[in-house]
């Protein structure tokens, strides 16, 4: 082999490698944008199943606004608002409800920790030696003072004259033990304050109308309840039937955006609410939903009025849907004033429940004893603030222990 040879060779070993090298070079090129291209691409898949599965609730609504479009002739009543496709553009996501728990735990610190003149009052007087007739008017004076009104202050004395008659306590934890029981007792402990909304059967939605006098807080209680269904994965629908101003509606559809529900809705002022609250029922019926809550208008000017309008409301919802639930809102710190609007919508409407509302601060708790025996249904619920988790279920024993902390 000469010289000539052995280059030749040389030249074409060194071509071989160089080939090699970039066809390797190639191949790992290739694969890198291959996986660049793969990752956005399942992200944006799976982003839009998310979607498809968040506004799933809503496809009867969209296919009704689709036909709606098609035909311009018809003039669309209401519309749905997408709530998850709404908070994702302002880029903020619906926050996780608290948990019922916590909740309670939370009443009974507030109702503690707030001026209720009750059970500190009461507590104050009976660990007084040798009770004299005079400190027994006292005590009917202040339960009459927190709103438990005039029979039940009679009746609650009358009781706890007897036990101290019987027991002569005046032991501080036995006369709060003392207390407790009696207020227990007429605040009802084994009352069913369960929402049928709750209850687990249904195969169709369950409807909750919110009736109240206006300011009570009927919308912010249909959010903060829409909340508390989807804190036990309820799927909810809510119903803006307060059509006397565009803001009610939007109020309600920012507590709709805050948990993640879509909400039925008129885009016109004065629309009729009762075609708003018969859309929100289809709605709610064709989208498989657990619960259709109804917020309504507060401001009617007289009882043949009010009857008419919630009639009507109730009725029509009812070609869809029965209506299990009608809870009035009562606001807790308007006393007996509250009391008598409220007494003008039992009679109107019929009401299964009741929302005391604003019982934090300087509510008069005693006013839940009051309201269970003028209108005969309990109080299912208290508000407890402002805030979007600030409602919880009424129960008597954290009500009771808190009035008394
Ligand atoms: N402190 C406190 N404020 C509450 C509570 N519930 C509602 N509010 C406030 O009460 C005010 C009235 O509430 P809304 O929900 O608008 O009352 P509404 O009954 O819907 O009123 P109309 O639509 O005008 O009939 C708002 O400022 C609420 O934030 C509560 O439990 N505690
Ligand atoms: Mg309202």
């Amino acid at each position: 082999m000469d010289t000539m040879e052995i280059v030749i060779i040389a030249i074409l070993c060194i071509a071989v490698g160089v080939a090699l090298i970039a066809l390797a070079l190639h191949m790992n090129a290739k694969r890198k944008q291959a996986q660049s291209t793969n990752q956005p691409q399942s992200a944006a898949q799976s982003e839009s199943v998310e979607q498809s599965q968040a506004l799933s609730a809503d496809t009867s609504q969209q296919q009704q606004q689709t036909q709606q479009a098609q035909q311009p002739q018809k003039q669309p009543q209401t519309q749905s608002t997408q709530p998850n496709a709404a908070a994702t553009e302002h880029g903020s996501q619906p926050q996780e409800p608290e948990s019922i728990a916590s909740r309670l735990t939370r009443l009974k610190a507030k109702l503690g920790s707030s001026a209720n003149p009750l059970g500190k009052a009461l507590f104050n007087i009976l660990t007084q030696d040798n009770l004299s007739e005079e400190d027994w008017e006292d005590v009917e004076d202040t339960l009459l003072l927190a709103d438990v009104g005039a029979e039940a202050s009679e009746q609650l004395v009358e009781e706890l004259r007897r036990d101290a008659r019987i027991h002569g306590e005046r032991d501080p934890q036995a006369v709060r033990d003392m207390l407790k029981e009696r207020l227990l007792d007429i605040v009802g402990r084994d009352t069913d304050r369960s929402l049928v909304a709750l209850r687990e059967d249904a195969g169709q939605p369950s409807v909750i109308i919110m009736v109240g006098v206006n300011g009570t807080g009927k919308t912010t209680t249909a959010g903060k309840l829409a909340r508390l269904f989807v804190a036990q994965h309820k799927q909810v629908v809510l119903g803006a039937a307060d059509t006397f101003r565009a803001a009610a509606a939007d109020q309600l559809v920012t507590w709709g955006e805050r948990s993640g529900v879509p909400v039925v809705r008129s885009e016109k002022d004065g629309a009729d609410p009762a075609s708003v609250a018969f859309d929100a029922a289809r709605t709610a019926q064709e989208s498989h939903a657990d619960v259709l809550i109804i917020d309504t208008a507060g401001r009617l000017q007289n009882k043949a009025n009010l009857m008419d309008e919630l009639g009507k409301i109730r009725r029509v919802v009812e070609k869809t849907t029965p209506v299990e639930e009608v809870l009035l809102v009562l606001d807790a710190t308007t006393g007996q004033n509250g009391m008598m609007q409220a007494k003008v919508f039992a009679e109107a409407i019929g009401i299964t429940g009741v929302v005391l509302t604003k019982l934090d601060g300087s509510a008069k708790g005693g006013i839940v004893v009051n309201v269970q025996r003028e209108l005969g249904v309990p109080v299912k619920l208290v508000g407890l603030g402002e805030g979007p988790d600030d409602l919880a279920p009424f129960d008597p024993q954290s009500f009771v222990e808190g009035m008394l902390a």
